[in-house]
């Protein structure tokens, strides 16, 4: 229905109504009568894409007549959640868009909630590349991300008896209004085969890889706004396709179907997801992705320089800079070297200047578990051409190790690209770091970890290579987007110079003890509050008291993240209520979200115990609403826009030392949450800028975690603390499981032996006593809204604003380009 047909529309407003209404009686061919929310998304959608297609042609255009510098992203994840809302705030079409939708009778943030997750991450890595190039396009840098068009996205999670179950996200199922594809930039990627010399008309050689199996790589361009700026930037997906070749030997023999099913294999690489996210797999599949990723996106950009340049690449590193997500697309380095050698004709020495000028890797974890290693046999036989060249590459640079220390053998082996061993592997970090020009860590303490440990022998060899770039998360998805109210209060106080420069958040710091400016954020925190409540009621059946302690876990399982320390001090908790002792305690409502990948045993178990605590808390008679703990499934990016403003209390509590960075603690921080947490990752940075009276500090640090490892006897722990001894009890007379007894016994095993890796007991007290200050301080209504608004006004540091900066003045050196410069 058309309401309001004598309001004045903006030419904008009336612009967005034509062109919804041609979308969805036109081009969707739909009646005006039968609106489903699926075609109202989809015409909603393609009139904004319009508007973003269009900056992006003009934002090429601009790169192109400047021809400057340009960086790329290349990541086998990009997490990006949902794209409406963000893309609206960012053309300022927000309030337009509403209006249109109103003019129509359609609700517009009914319609932002039809689309789906792009889970196309798993967590901290993949969310971190959204977030980077958000911020580069509205920093207005040249940068284009690639990764990989997953058909199925990170799994769906529900919840069965407890225990996680998965299913698959066919998150395409019902098309993808944000990607344009370009066949016309197919490239083709070869797999298998053998490599041969040929001789050169001038008598040289040079080497041919032959008879592989070759899968083509579809691009598909998604537009990434910048905000309120004119530019837009790309993102660029690989799909996977068969060639349309069919093996000729099967086809004559009459084997048409078997030929024809050969297509599955190379459609299979764009398939899933791998959904582990601190755990290398070491399945073929997975190595035929990375390479597929790092093939696919040289090539294109080699054909963009020649397009330019012809085949002279004398000015190529200085043009062109490739940042590496971690190792997963570290197989470039290799890649690019065959490219510009065997496909563009330049010597070893030429080809190595140009790789080791344009690449740069980050690192993202110290768990050995994650580094990544191929074995050489897998290798020889899927990328023998690629071998080739990483022997190579290993051979000269062992050279270089063995002048840097004569006679030193053991460093040769431990530096060495190829481990030894009863299976060869290469080790994917090692060559990332011979190979780039820059390496670095994601937090101050991360990098500085890298140097002095992981990577020591290397820092000792190039310590100019080694840089530290501290996370960030966007504050225009993770405070303006998703926390209207409390960004309208800060907006009216101080402007809204905060969504380009979120250090000028500082400016709340006066207002921090004003009573009417607390008032107003209590109130806007408590509309917050309301809405997670309603969700948390929709997936969980249990009801959330707006007027208590919200109290926030949200990221992946896993043991490092001790999400069991937290459970246990809700048994503690629940311990205290039966036994009346409920002084000082104030009301609690725990919320747990996360994903385990599907073969961590350890981690789905710690998930059904935080399901079976809280199916005997949230029925117990006796605890009402002092206590309600909740497991919320299927936890996702658009599921963290309702969580983080809703935030009372920040749980960051991984033993020191394991957690490379975190950027959920970010979120949190911005929206006014305050964190409680130990000295790992970024939380040293949170506290230093917060202060230690706006923050709950716990736990041994990473220093003292290692000291302990050695004489660590958690069962004297346990003894000699009566509270914990409780707890453990509990957990061990089957309370929580009186109809599955021993359920639990593995976890139980793993926190109480002297091996466990991530002390759980050792910080238990501190945990405990810490828990025990925020219950003080949650009393005191003011002093809590003190330190929630200052912990939002002293979050300006963790803007990837900030971090796109720093990566731009220390590695990539790119202008700055306004697309209306060139138009
Ligand atoms: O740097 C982004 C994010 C960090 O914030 C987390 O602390 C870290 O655990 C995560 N790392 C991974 C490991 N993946 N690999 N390899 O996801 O990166």
């Amino acid at each position: 229905p058309e309401l309001f047909e004598n309001e004045e529309l903006s030419m904008e407003t009336s612009a967005l109504v034509e062109d919804f209404k041609r979308y969805y009686g036109v081009y969707l061919a739909q009646d005006k009568g039968s609106a489903s929310g699926h075609y109202l998304f989809h015409a909603l959608a393609l009139t904004i894409r319009d508007r973003l297609f269009s900056r992006m042609k003009q934002t090429k255009h601009a790169y192109a007549a400047s021809q400057c510098k340009h960086a790329y992203y290349l990541s086998m994840e990009f997490l990006m959640g949902r794209a409406m809302g963000n893309a609206a705030l960012n053309l300022n079409l927000n309030k337009n868009i509403a209006e249109a939708m109103h003019k129509l009778g359609i609700d517009f943030e009914e319609l932002v909630q039809q689309e789906h997750d792009a889970g196309l991450g798993n967590g901290g890595l993949g969310r971190l590349a959204a977030c980077f190039i958000d911020s580069c396009a509205t920093l207005q840098l040249p940068v284009t991300g690639y990764g990989i068009r997953y058909e199925y996205g990170m799994f769906q999670q529900g919840i069965n008896n407890g225990r996680q179950i998965e299913m698959p996200d066919h998150w395409l199922r019902d098309g993808n209004p944000w990607e344009l594809e370009r066949p016309e930039f197919t490239q083709r990627v070869k797999f298998g085969g053998h490599t041969e010399y040929q001789r050169n008309l001038d008598g040289s050689l040079s080497v041919i890889w032959v008879n592989t199996n070759d899968v083509l790589a579809v691009p598909y361009d998604i537009p990434v706004p910048g905000y309120q700026n004119g530019t837009v930037n790309k993102l660029r997906l690989w799909k996977s396709a068969a060639t349309d070749e069919f093996n000729l030997e099967d086809f004559n023999a009459g084997s048409y179907t078997e030929a024809v099913a050969a297509k599955n294999e190379a459609e299979n690489i764009s398939m899933v997801l791998y959904p582990n996210d601190a755990s290398e797999n070491g399945k073929e599949l997975r190595l035929r992705q990375q390479y597929f990723l790092a093939s696919a996106s040289l090539q294109d950009i080699l054909d963009y320089w020649i397009t330019a340049h012809g085949n002279d690449f004398s000015d190529f590193a200085n043009k062109n800079c490739f940042q590496l997500n971690d190792t997963h697309p570290t197989v470039a380095v290799a890649e690019l070297m065959r490219l510009l050698m065997d496909e563009h004709q330049l010597d070893w020495e030429s080809a190595w200047q140009i790789t080791s000028n344009t690449m740069a890797y980050t690192n993202h974890t110290l768990l050995p578990e994650a580094l990544e290693r191929w074995p050489v046999n897998l290798f020889s036989r899927l990328l023998p051409r690629i071998l080739e060249i990483i022997y190579e590459i290993n051979a000269r640079f062992l050279s270089e190790v063995a002048s840097h220390w004569p006679g030193d053998k053991e460093r040769l082996a431990r530096l060495s690209i190829i481990e030894e061993g009863h299976q060869q592997q290469v080790r994917m970090a090692h060559l990332a770091i011979v190979g780039s020009f820059s390496v670095n860590g994601v937090a101050a303490l991360h990098s500085e970890l890298l140097k002095k440990g992981l990577f020591s022998d290397f820092y000792a060899l190039w310590p100019e290579k080694f840089n530290n770039k501290t996370n960030g998360v966007t504050q225009r998805r993770w405070m303006a987007w998703c926390n209207p109210a409390l960004s309208s209060l800060i907006s009216d106080k101080i402007g809204d110079a905060w969504l380009t420069d979120l250090t000028q958040l500082r400016q709340l710091e006066p207002l921090a003890t004003d009573p009417a400016f607390q008032a107003q954020w209590h109130a806007a925190k408590r509309a917050n509050k309301q809405r997670l409540s309603a969700l948390v009621e929709e997936a969980c059946g249990v009801q959330f008291n707006p007027d208590a302690l919200f109290d926030i876990q949200v990221k992946r399982i896993h043991e490092y993240k001790r999400q069991l320390l937290n459970i246990l001090h809700v048994i503690h908790l629940y311990d205290r209520i039966k036994r009346g002792d409920t002084q000082d305690m104030v009301k609690r409502c725990v919320l747990f979200g996360g994903k385990a990948a599907p073969g961590y045993a350890m981690a789905k178990d710690i998930i059904k115990l935080i399901n079976n605590v809280a199916n005997v808390v949230n029925n117990d008679l006796d605890v009402g609403d002092m206590l309600k703990v909740v497991f919320l499934p299927n936890y996702q990016v658009s599921a963290m826009e309702v969580i983080c403003p809703a935030a009372d209390l920040s749980e960051q509590i991984s033993t020191a030392g394991k957690e490379a960075s975190g950027t959920g603690n970010m979120k949190f921080m911005m929206n006014g949450a305050i964190t409680i947490g130990t000295l790992d990752g970024a939380n040293i940075e949170i506290l230093e800028e917060v202060g230690d009276e706006n923050f709950f500090l716990f736990g041994l640090t990473e220093q003292e975690v290692n000291d302990m490892r050695h004489h660590y006897q958690p069962r004297e722990i346990i003894a000699a603390d009566n509270d914990l001894m409780r707890v453990v009890n509990l957990l061990e007379s089957g309370h929580f499981n009186q109809f599955e007894p021993g359920c639990f016994d593995n976890v139980i095993n793993a926190f109480t032996s002297p091996h466990d890796p991530w002390m759980t007991v050792a910080d238990f007290r501190s945990y405990i006593d810490a828990q025990a200050q925020v219950d003080i301080a949650y009393h005191d209504k003011k002093r809590w809204l003190t330190m929630s608004i200052l912990n939002s006004a002293n979050s300006g540091k963790f803007s990837t604003d900030r971090t796109m900066t720093e990566y731009n003045q220390d590695i990539w050196k790119l202008p700055q380009i306004n697309p209306s410069d060139f138009a």
